[in-house]
């Protein structure tokens, strides 16, 4: 990290992050190796820990090991997935494994792996406040220490935000019965949840599969009885087709950005089986699992879609359930022992935001109005990770499109790309009227050109020439279709 300058004997970083989680721990780590640019991350837990209550032994990353920290945007990297594995004596396991969806827990070391190198990372300390100062064009960020409990405050030019999102639970859920729990910390509660003698599962995400699913293997050890609930109409799966894949991608990204905030909301509520389903592979495996269990013993198992969630009642020994069904307005109740709510996450605005929020852009929905470079606020200091489902479309919590929105933002932020940034992927062209702008570009190669990026903000911290080997200015643009082929999609309609 470089050492913050000091002005008037005051430390000011260029740039500081809250949140250390996948995205902004990527965007450290882009960081650090930035000659004369000095940043520091926050974050309120003691280390690094990736959603700790989810880490099943069974489970995997939904995208593949390219999707590390820093790999999409600089695969030579010390900080890559492939040096952790050469570094801790995995690579050659890994090669012939030939799998590149990593275990969750192996992909929680390889983050932790990275965190214990950056120097540019703070951990125990929760920020609380953020306060602006006008006349220097300062932001002063206060938190506390968790260990001394001192408050502490930093001062920095530039900020991004990455608080991640939090479970979401329903109204209607009673979380002060310990019956009653957020798949979140399913972990922490299972030993509890098996001395039960009936566990419903509700939600139909992948968080709700991974918990039937293990769950269902202990079922004749225990001799519980297993449900699982969805208000959807089926277990659906994610789809994961290789050109459906591509609007998980710049070109995407742009195509749905431009497009009007109704628009955006029709089409995310349309997308759900993009990014909400469930594996194909562990739908199959839970099939399976059902059918060998039940060959042996006489399970007490319960699968229902279409049926949503009214009630909980909390009194007498068992939770009461009550279930409306969708097709057949039909009401249903149903006793158990515990709830494990895989209700999925949202994302919330942290509350330390109240002393700058005149600041940030708002839309007519009070949605925030995230800028394209991922900007949140009018002067073009603050940025965000992972809460633009609405602005940036489905690829906002995708751990694979990480490094592009951190080469973005380091763009925007030092006024030079020091990573290339593709911006264009895929074989197919999502905006009709770009057809005719490819077909009068010349292109000197079929798979690349450059093209000079116009940079938004110049940063007084870090100079171009200051960077390692990399061409200031430079966003590498990449056409895999060299513009000769061309696939029409109209997202909102079902491609044919
Ligand atoms: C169980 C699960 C599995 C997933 N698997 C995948 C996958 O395989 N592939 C994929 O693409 N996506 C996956 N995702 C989605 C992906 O977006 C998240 O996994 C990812 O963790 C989001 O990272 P983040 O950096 O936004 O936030 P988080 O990981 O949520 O981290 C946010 C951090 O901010 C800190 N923080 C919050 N408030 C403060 C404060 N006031 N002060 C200091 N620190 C604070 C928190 O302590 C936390 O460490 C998964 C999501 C879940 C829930």
């Amino acid at each position: 990290m470089t050492t913050p300058k000091k002005e008037n004997d005051r430390r000011i970083f260029d740039l500081l992050g809250i949140g250390i989680g996948p995205f902004n721990l990527g965007l450290a780590a882009l960081s650090e190796p930035i000659d004369g640019f000095s940043c520091l991350f926050l974050d309120a837990k003691t280390e690094f820990d990736w959603h700790p209550g989810m880490l099943l032994s069974a489970s995997r990353l939904q995208t593949p090991f390219m999707s590390d920290l820093v790999t999409m945007a600089d695969p030579t990297s010390r900080y890559s997935y492939l040096n952790f594995a050469k570094q801790t004596g995995r690579l050659y396991p890994f090669y012939i494994r030939e799998n590149f969806f990593l275990p969750r827990n192996e992909y929680n070391q390889y983050c932790q792996w990275v965190s214990k190198q950056l120097s540019n990372l703070r951990f125990g300390f929760k920020v609380t406040q953020l306060d602006y100062n006008a006349g220097e064009g300062i932001y002063h960020v206060t938190g506390v220490d968790r260990r001394s409990g001192q408050p502490q405050t930093y001062l920095c030019r530039k900020l991004v935000l990455g608080t991640g999102t939090t479970p979401y639970v329903p109204d209607n859920c009673p979380m002060h019965d310990p019956r009653v729990m957020h798949s979140a910390s399913y972990m922490q509660q299972k030993t509890y949840l098996q001395s039960q003698s009936a566990i419903t599962v509700i939600g139909s995400g992948q968080s709700a599969a991974e918990i039937f699913y293990d769950l269902l293997q202990d079922i004749d050890t225990y001799g519980y009885q297993l449900n699982w609930m969805t208000r959807s109409p089926r277990f659906y799966p994610l789809e994961y087709t290789k050109l459906t894949l591509e609007m998980t991608s710049p070109d995407y990204v742009d195509y749905f950005h431009e497009l009007s905030p109704e628009k955006r909301s029709r089409l995310i509520a349309n997308q759900k089986s993009l990014y909400k389903g469930i594996n194909a592979e562990l739908i199959n495996d839970i099939y399976d699992l059902l059918y060998q269990k039940r060959l042996v013993s006489d399970i007490q198992c319960q699968l229902l879609t279409n049926v949503a969630l009214d009630k909980i009642e909390t009194s007498g020994d068992k939770l009461t359930l009550k279930f409306n069904h969708f097709e057949q307005e039909y009401a249903l109740e149903q006793q158990t022992g515990a709830v494990v709510l895989g209700t999925g996450y949202q994302y919330r605005l942290p509350e330390f935001i109240q002393g700058i929020k005149s600041q940030i852009e708002f839309d007519d929905r009070g949605q925030l109005a995230i800028q394209r470079d991922y900007g949140i606020d009018i002067r073009g200091d603050i940025f965000i990770q992972n809460a633009g489902l609405h602005t940036h479309g489905i690829s906002s919590p995708d751990l694979g499109m990480g490094c592009y929105r951190n080469a973005t933002i380091l763009q925007a932020v030092l006024g030079y790309a020091p990573y290339p940034i593709e911006d264009s992927i895929a074989f197919q062209t999502f905006d009709p009227t770009k057809i005719r702008a490819q077909q009068n570009q010349p292109t000197s190669s079929p798979h690349s050109a450059i093209t000079a990026t116009p940079s938004k903000t110049v940063s007084s911290a870090a100079q171009p020439t200051q960077h390692r080997n990399v061409e200031p200015l430079a966003a590498l643009r990449i056409s895999p279709s060299g513009g000769s082929v061309s696939v029409l999609m109209a997202p909102h309609k079902e491609a044919q």
